[in-house]
């Protein structure tokens, strides 16, 4: 399948966009329009949330593809990045609506951040009520790259029915599930498709000096210019082509097949703009990891060069089976070459973003870093008989997704990108490894410590048959500064405590710390020894920590204990609309608002920083996206500890 008659290597296209914008339609589409089906869910408009990449091969007028959709969600975003690092060129889908274009922000300025060749599908078309102008403006306001509308929507009446293809200046009348057909450009179009033109051939123009001297002298351009400057600019990002159309309706596929089959590079054109060196060992990275019932892992990759053959070593395996994807079904494959997409059978031990090569351990290639954790939720299995399998489960879940972060730090906490990223891993975990689970929000990481300081006495003294228990210490117990930690001082003078004795004494107060009055840890106290008594058979290690627990007990209790609550600092950042909402939902949660300011590198956003206790973080994100479009995002870091009224 890798090599076709014309000996190209595999292209591979991602589809990108926010939730709902028709990417898994277009997906199917472009698969149906290169003659390569898949099965249709029963009602294709209640198809289900994508929250994983999927992958079809299939090949159009004779070039072999991957075509990879990814999930909408900011939950998965990483899964999107991942796939839009493997392949070639993006499509960002979106929808012909100004408010939603707003969505497609974040997106287009990682892919012109990342220098990744992308064009912009505006779907929906059908949807379209009078111009493209407003959602254009929408999405040029988050990019510096103009975008190029190459397509003029013919309306029938209410309907869009058609399109005039600027750079051909050809009109086609769309036909639902077939190639669109040529018609003539409508007359009361024909002034409008001159003004369009000659915008986009001015864009390019400012972009090519040839160009611009046929503009000057009012030579007309061939198509044959356009396509080639419209290639060169998209592929280093200075412009963005935008096409249109209806994937529902198939409306406009094959006219973006086609773009894609002109515009998009080749593998080792992508090899080279992600300084990958070129030639060597055989390299495969992988993007995607799946612990799935019967078919054991799979680790889906993209090899960047060479050929790798089923049964090789790799990554310090035998590698178990190469798939491919084709009519929705696996098929086995003997090898992957050069460009190809490919799922690899029973890598264990090899992680989602790693580098493979046969028999070697070759350069580690740059792959998207998670963002970091915004939700967390606390599991525990309802029988303890599974506790060994969710340990095993967690090693692979840790393997398939770096957008998960686990710790297991009294409670089993997962940490993750938002409510529906936790619940799917946990489904996840249901499904595939047959664990029952309860789900909690994570407790709070309180402290306490003293406001006064004490002096206490512990005694121990216990007559058991002949030998004996005795031991004998008085403590100074006094706060320290926040942050301060943990002190031992030893003030034994002529042997009130035998030197022995006296590490028993210190280990003794500072494992008291592990549990206060309250429960939790206490934190900045110093323990002073100043006083204590022995004798010289019954007094032992083990009799002084005794003693020296007795009066940590009783000396924490009445030194004015205190809760310690955790306080991060947020920086919140959002679309400058949405500042002042921001600042609202952070002293909604007892936030110190520190400030705001421009969020660097990003025209039109702000960050708002703020001081908030940890108490109140655990559903920030969802408040906080459902305020914004899903566009606000936030980070923090851990503060100081503040004391507190709050009962937990
Ligand atoms: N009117 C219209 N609806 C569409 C079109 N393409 C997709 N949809 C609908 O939009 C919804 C979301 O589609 P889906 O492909 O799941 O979006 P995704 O989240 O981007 O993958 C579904 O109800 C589709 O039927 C289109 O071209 N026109
Ligand atoms: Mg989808």
């Amino acid at each position: 399948m890798s090599g076709t008659k014309n000996g190209r290597s595999p292209r591979s296209v991602a589809l990108a966009g926010p939730y709902g914008s028709g990417k898994s339609t277009l997906f199917e589409a472009l698969l149906d329009a290169a003659g390569a089906p898949l099965k249709r869910p029963a009602d294709p408009r209640n198809r289900p949330m994508t929250t994983e990449i999927r992958i079809g091969h299939c090949s159009y007028l004779g070039d072999p593809w991957s075509v990879l959709d990814c999930p909408g969600s900011i939950e998965f975003a990483h899964q999107t990045c991942s796939a839009l690092a493997m392949a070639d060129i993006t499509v960002v889908v979106c929808e012909p609506s100004p408010a939603k274009a707003a969505m497609v922000g974040p997106l287009l300025k990682t892919l012109k951040d990342e220098g990744i060749p992308h064009i912009v599908f505006i779907n929906k078309i059908d949807t379209l009520e009078d111009s493209l102008a407003d959602t254009l403006a929408s999405l040029q306001a988050y990019t510096s790259s103009p975008l190029i509308l190459r397509q003029m929507p013919i309306f029938e009446g209410p309907a869009v029915t058609g399109y005039v293809d600027l750079m051909s200046e050809r009109a086609y009348r769309y036909r639902n599930g077939q190639a669109s057909e040529l018609m003539r450009i409508p007359d009361a179009m024909m002034a409008d498709e001159q003004v369009a033109l000659g915008r986009l051939v001015e864009t390019l123009a400012d972009r090519d000096d040839a160009l611009l001297e046929k503009v000057l002298e009012d030579i007309k351009p061939t198509p044959e210019e356009l396509y080639r400057d419209m290639r060169k600019d998209l592929l280093n990002g200075s412009v963005i082509e935008v096409l249109v159309g209806a994937a529902e309706h198939a409306n406009g596929v094959r006219r973006l097949w086609k773009t894609l089959r002109h515009d998009t590079p080749d593998p080792l054109e992508t090899a080279e703009r992600r300084e990958i060196v070129p030639g060597g060992a055989a390299r495969a990275q992988v993007f995607k990891t799946v612990y799935a019932g019967h078919t054991g892992k799979l680790s889906y990759a993209r090899v960047w060069s060479g050929t790798i053959t089923d049964g090789a070593q790799l990554g310090g395996t035998r590698l178990g089976g190469i798939y491919r994807f084709i009519n929705g079904e696996m098929t086995k494959v003997p090898d992957a070459k050069q460009g190809d997409v490919v799922a690899f059978g029973r890598l264990d031990g090899v992680p989602t973003g790693a580098t493979l090569s046969p028999g070697g351990q070759p350069e580690r290639l740059p792959f998207p870093r998670a963002t970091p954790p915004v939700y967390a939720m606390a599991i525990a299995t309802t029988d303890r008989k599974d506790d060994v399998k969710l340990s095993g489960a967690l090693h692979k879940l840790a393997e398939e997704d770096p957008s998960l972060f686990i710790t297991r730090d009294g409670e089993t906490v997962l940490h993750g990108q938002g409510e529906i990223h936790l619940q799917s891993t946990v489904e996840h975990l249901a499904r595939d490894y047959g664990l029952k689970l309860a789900v909690h929000k994570p407790a709070v990481a309180y402290k306490e410590t003293i406001r006064t300081g004490v002096t206490e006495h512990g005694r121990l003294k216990r007559q058991t048959g002949g030998h004996g228990q005795f031991a004998d210490v008085k403590i100074e117990i006094a706060p320290r500064a926040r942050g301060e930690g943990f002190q031992f001082i030893d003030k034994i003078v002529g042997g009130a405590v035998p030197r022995n004795f006296i590490p028993a004494v210190g280990d003794a107060a500072r494992e008291a710390t592990a549990k206060g009055p309250f429960g939790y840890p206490v934190v900045d106290i110093a323990v002073t020894l100043v006083d204590g008594g022995f004798h010289a058979v019954d007094s032992s290690d083990m009799a002084f920590r005794a003693a020296t627990q007795i009066a940590m007990k009783e000396g924490l209790a009445k030194a004015e204990p205190v809760l310690l609550e955790p306080v991060g600092h947020v920086t919140i950042s959002v679309p400058n609309d949405y500042t002042a909402r921001a600042q609202r939902l952070l002293t909604g949660r007892r936030g110190q608002i520190l400030g705001f300011a421009e969020r660097p590198g990003w025209t039109g956003w702000d960050d708002v920083e703020a001081l908030v206790p940890e108490a109140e973080m655990h559903d920030l994100i969802i408040e906080l996206r459902s305020q914004t479009m899903g566009l606000g995002t936030f980070r923090q870091r851990f503060d100081h500890l503040a004391e507190t009224r709050a009962v937990p």
